[in-house]
């Protein structure tokens, strides 16, 4: 199909060497270029090119086609290895239609690119090159699915040449290892895979094994994901892409992320990314911004809602309080009661009425400050201690009565036994009377 295409015979034109020894070699060291060769049946069927960029560069190999006619791969083959030589590491091995389409970056600045063919077969191969800046690549680079290991206590790592596309097939794997009694906290600042989720993903797990725990399967364009937490020092990420056929390509910006060591998790009181909306029933209990005792950095909105009967206020009472200052506390802010409150000063305690027991936070994702922590105190109003004083006089005043009445029973049923137990007596009386007047007779 493609052997006899207008597309195939132009790159039979631009082929640029044909092979005559057993293994012809080309260095190649020019910013751009081009690999271009074609094989048909009894030619010699070997060639090798060596790239080479300038310093602090990459190789970028796109292989725009590479056919090869042949029922088995097992003589011919286009074998990519990172380095000047073949002893570096393999990139998957291509071998006929339909693995047409790839792009990869060499770790560093060589790459090693062969093709061979056995003598009765026919193969094609257009592929360009260019030398890219290595920090734009970032370390998801190399031979496939490399395990890239972080040990420093803060930094960042992103999809390979983001917010530009990434290649489709891209697969990297990030673990994170914070130093001995710390946590990792990662935070996704950007991230958009395909849009229909069907051909890539990023997932995350608490551990550093394939196994650990999901902690989130990211997929499809979203905005920025908030922060997570691992549970101990190793955190995971993989970003998993297939590569799929031409017809159907998908535009990928991919994501961008950092990471710190930190010393403590969030307290299980305060707002996180994954309790933003919290709803407090107890009668008294603690509350705090984003991610406290951690400062909050992140663009969130966090509310607590108190469900308590309506006969309750609500007391409550910052312990700590440092927030941005901005003008009209147009930044980061806690709301109550249509109050804003920001800056480093504490407010008064405040008592919150049923009507509008709610109390927000909200930081605008431009600062990182400390943030606030807050006790609170269901207490029952004046009127509803009225009504409860009302109750307990009334319960108090019908024990009274009841109280009242079984004594005046009780008295009343005392007296009656009384008067029967008279009554049997006498009546005992005479007969023993009677007896004793029979035993005289
Ligand atoms: C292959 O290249 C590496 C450097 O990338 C070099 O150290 C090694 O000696 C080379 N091996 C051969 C067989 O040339
Ligand atoms: C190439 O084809 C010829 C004739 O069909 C056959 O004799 C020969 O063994 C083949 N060579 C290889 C390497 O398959
Ligand atoms: C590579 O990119 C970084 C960041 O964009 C820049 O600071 C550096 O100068 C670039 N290096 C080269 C060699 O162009
Ligand atoms: C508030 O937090 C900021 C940022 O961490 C800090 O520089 C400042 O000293 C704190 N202010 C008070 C009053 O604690
Ligand atoms: C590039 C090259 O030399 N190709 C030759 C391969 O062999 C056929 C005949 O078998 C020639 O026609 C090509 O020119």
């Amino acid at each position: 199909m493609f052997r006899f295409c207008g597309f195939c015979m132009l790159l039979k034109a631009l082929t640029t060497e044909a092979a005559t020894g057993p293994c012809k070699t080309l260095i190649l060291t020019r910013e751009t270029g081009t690999l271009a060769y074609s094989v048909y049946p009894k030619n010699v069927t070997c060639i090798t090119w060596i790239i080479t960029v300038p310093a602090e560069h990459l190789v970028k190999l796109r292989i725009i086609t590479f056919f090869y006619q042949s029922p088995s791969c097992k003589n011919s083959i286009l074998q990519i290895h990172d380095g000047q030589n073949s002893s570096g590491d393999a990139f998957e091995s291509l071998c006929g239609l339909g693995k047409n389409l790839a792009t990869l970056f060499s770790s560093g600045r060589h790459l090693w690119v062969r093709l061979q063919a056995s003598t009765n077969d026919t193969a094609d191969l257009y592929a360009v090159f260019e030398a890219v800046n290595q920090s734009a690549v970032g370390s998801c680079r190399g031979p496939k699915d490399t395990v890239i290991s972080l040990t420093s206590r803060t930094g960042r790592f992103f999809s390979p040449l983001f917010p530009n596309h990434f290649p489709e097939g891209t697969k990297c794997t990030w673990v994170i290892i914070a130093p001995e009694g710390h946590f990792v906290k990662l935070r996704i600042k950007s991230f958009s895979l395909d849009r229909s989720c069907l051909y890539s993903n990023l997932q995350i797990r608490d551990g550093q094994s394939s196994t650990s725990d999901s902690l989130n399967k990211l997929c499809g364009e979203k905005a920025a994901e908030l922060s997570v937490f691992s549970s101990g020092r190793y955190l995971r990420i993989e970003l998993h892409s297939l590569r799929i056929p031409v017809e159907t390509p998908y535009y990928a910006a991919g994501f961008d992320a950092v990471y710190e060591a930190v010393k403590q998790l969030p307290a299980l009181y305060s707002c996180t990314a994954r309790t933003r909306s919290i709803t407090l029933e107890s009668q008294t209990g603690l509350l705090a911004s984003y991610n406290y005792p951690l400062h909050y950095d992140d663009e969130i909105e966090c509310t607590w809602r108190f469900d308590v009967d309506s006969n309750y206020k609500i007391q409550l009472s910052f312990d700590v309080f440092n927030l941005s200052l901005s003008p009209e506390c147009s930044d980061d802010y806690v709301q109550v009661d249509n109050k804003r409150y920001c800056g480093s000063q504490k407010p008064a305690p405040i008592t919150l009425d049923s009507s509008d027991m709610r109390v927000t936070f909200k930081s605008s994702g431009k600062t990182k400050y400390p943030g606030f922590k807050a006790s609170y105190e269901a207490k029952r109003t004046a009127a509803a201690i009225l009504t409860i004083v009302g109750i307990c006089v009334g319960a108090a005043l019908t024990t009274l009565c009841v109280v009242t009445k079984l004594c005046f029973w009780c008295c009343r049923s005392d007296d009656q036994a009384q008067l029967t137990f008279a009554q049997v007596t006498n009546a005992e009386t005479e007969d023993t009377r009677i007896q004793e007047q029979d035993s005289t007779l």
